[in-house]
């Protein structure tokens, strides 16, 4: 209600302004003398406001540019963001030029062409010479750009190195699950209608490679190693964004996206970059997909290569199996055995056993 009510003083205030000035103008055309052409009294004044929100414009983009500078350009953590950064660089030159360049003679000529009487006008209709300068000139640099970008692009969604850590990322409202394949080294497969409030990824258990995957809080990722994320949403698209790497893939339900990379600076270098205690990358959600988007903050930790073994060493012995036994009802008959080794539940306590029991019997 209160919304509809500022809209609507606003444009109150608005109309009253507009006729304000209209009132003013029309009192101006009539106290001119006829036999004179018409100038309104405000053409130089509003032709100089011109120049000054050109200068100030400039001015002030440029100042915040610069004093803002470390806000928006974050230091570099993954290999590919030397290129991919280097490559924004090359279109911001070229975009900021041609931008200042184009508003120079925008609000210039306005100041410079306001009304005069001693004026005329000039009928200059075509010239080809420009048609063609103005034309082949952008194009080339425009395909340039557009080439060089899409040729990186392509790497990073392109296929991974064999040796890449392979890890599924899934964004749903409002958090971020992370499966990884265990010790087989292979993600199990998933099904959407096997999604329950335990088993939050769906992992399909009737597949073999799925009973040995364990799904951490946090991701964790080695330094110098390639990581190949297999991303997708559960329920409205997400987006999987990190600055520090220059990583950004949407989470489309139903339709699974990817993005490879190498981190290049672990956690705790990034601390004594940035001084910073403190300091964790976050993997955040970076499309607008529901009332608690803002809180959509994963923490991904990146560790030297022998921290990093010996982490996955010690969370491959979590598997999802082992943590929720009751699954073990969904594991067909002949593969039960095989898959409380594959999950580290061969020596499944009597406990536990009865936990499974009364699960698979519901
Ligand atoms: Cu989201």
């Amino acid at each position: 209600m209160l919304n509809i009510i500022i809209v609507v003083a606003v444009v109150l205030i608005l109309a009253v302004i507009l006729t304000a000035y209209r009132v003013t103008t029309l009192v101006d055309v009539v106290k001119k003398d006829k036999e004179k052409s018409y100038v309104p009294s405000g053409n130089s004044y509003q032709g100089a406001l011109m120049v000054v929100f050109l200068v100030v414009g400039i001015v002030a983009f440029f100042y915040y540019s610069m004093t803002e500078y470390d806000t928006y350009n974050l230091p570099i953590a993954s290999e590919h963001a030397v290129v991919t950064e280097n490559l924004f660089w090359i279109t911001m030159a070229i975009t900021v030029f041609v931008f200042i360049v184009t508003q120079i003679f925008l609000f210039g000529f306005s100041w410079k062409y306001r009304y005069k009487k001693t004026n005329v006008a000039h009928y200059y209709p075509h010239n080809n010479k420009l048609e063609m300068i103005w034309t082949i000139i952008p194009a080339i640099v425009l395909a340039w750009l557009i080439i060089s970008g899409l040729k990186q692009w392509s790497v990073i969604t392109g296929p991974a190195p064999e040796d890449a850590e392979v890890i599924e990322v899934m964004g749903y409202q409002y958090a971020w699950a992370y499966r990884y394949p265990g010790k087989d080294g292979s993600l199990g497969k998933y099904d959407f209608r096997k999604i329950d409030a335990v088993n939050s990824m769906g992992i399909d258990l009737e597949d073999q490679f799925g009973h040995d995957d364990f799904m951490p809080t946090q991701l964790v990722l080695p330094k110098g190693k390639p990581v190949l994320l297999k991303i997708r949403g559960r329920d409205v698209i997400h987006s999987v964004y990190n600055p520090h790497f220059r990583m950004q893939m949407n989470a489309v339900p139903g339709m699974p996206t990817q993005f490879w990379f190498t981190p290049s600076v672990s956690t705790a270098e990034m601390r004594e970059i940035t001084g910073n205690p403190d300091f964790n990358y976050e993997l955040v959600c970076n499309k607008i997909c529901g009332k608690s988007h803002y809180g959509m903050k994963g923490i991904i930790t990146v560790l030297e290569p022998e921290e990093y073994d010996s982490w996955y060493k010690e969370s491959q012995e979590n598997t999802f199996l082992k943590q929720n036994p009751g699954y073990l009802s969904e594991v067909p008959e002949d593969f039960k055995e095989a898959a409380k080794i594959a999950a580290g539940i061969e020596n499944i306590g009597k406990e536990q056993k009865v936990t499974a029991a009364a699960s698979s019997s519901k």
